[in-house]
């Protein structure tokens, strides 16, 4: 799946992508991300893509100029979805990133400051998605989150291939429902494996594993 992000900040993003999991999606081909950066199509002599808003208030506003060159240069090169990640958006959940997760390729729009022209959003922006209701410095670490949630679910990105054999099981466990999981020492620091996970009982396994998945209790 190919991924092109704008955002005024691409150096927040690399990091992320050059190492573990991602890093192998994309060093074997299964994930494909491009940055692309709103300032380098600012047509205004300081290269500037904010400005104040239109009947006042706080903070600058992203200018249309430089955004709507930048996604039209990127539309050329990826004909998926615009979607901007925004508090304003629906927030994402597991069954969402499972059915972008069928896609070809999307175009994830980072907002900053206090917004973006409304003018983009009504020319480009096909769906507008939130990670959650807390406000944030820009729209990159929800584009991580995009990346991220979606390449696992790929063919051949996860390692081990009960991924996709357990995969109605695993929408459940998705949901931050997972059971307590334990690994060796069998004690450690006083604190005991449950005894039904060593005892080879499976179906006993399974009982516990199920009555143990509904609630975390940290
Ligand atoms: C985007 C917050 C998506 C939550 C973008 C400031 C954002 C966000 N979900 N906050 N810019």
């Amino acid at each position: 799946m190919r991924f092109d992000v704008i955002t005024l900040f691409p150096n927040l993003c690399t990091g992320y992508l050059e190492d573990s999991i991602l890093k192998r999606a994309i060093d074997n081909n299964l994930v494909e991300v491009h940055f692309h950066n709103p300032r380098d199509f600012s047509e205004d002599k300081h290269k500037k893509v904010d400005d104040t808003p239109y009947g006042g208030g706080a903070g600058m506003i992203l200018t249309p100029q430089p955004l709507h060159d930048c996604i039209k240069f990127v539309k050329t090169q990826n004909s998926g979805p615009v979607l901007f990640l925004t508090p304003q958006g629906p927030e994402l959940k597991q069954n969402k990133v499972k059915s972008l997760s069928k896609l070809d390729s999307c175009i994830l729009l980072c907002g900053r400051y206090e917004g973006v022209d409304q003018r983009i959003r009504d020319l480009h922006v096909d769906e507008e998605i939130s990670i959650g209701e807390y406000v944030l410095t820009g729209g990159e670490l929800p584009a991580l989150i995009m990346i991220d949630s979606i390449s696992r679910l790929l063919p051949g990105v996860l390692g081990d291939e009960n991924s996709a054999e357990t995969d109605s099981f695993s929408d459940y466990l998705d949901g931050a429902k997972q059971h307590p999981v334990y690994t060796k020492p069998e004690v450690f620091e006083g604190l005991e494996v449950p005894e039904v996970l060593r005892s080879g009982h499976h179906a006993e396994i399974e009982k516990w594993k199920h009555e143990n998945s509904s609630v975390r209790r940290n």
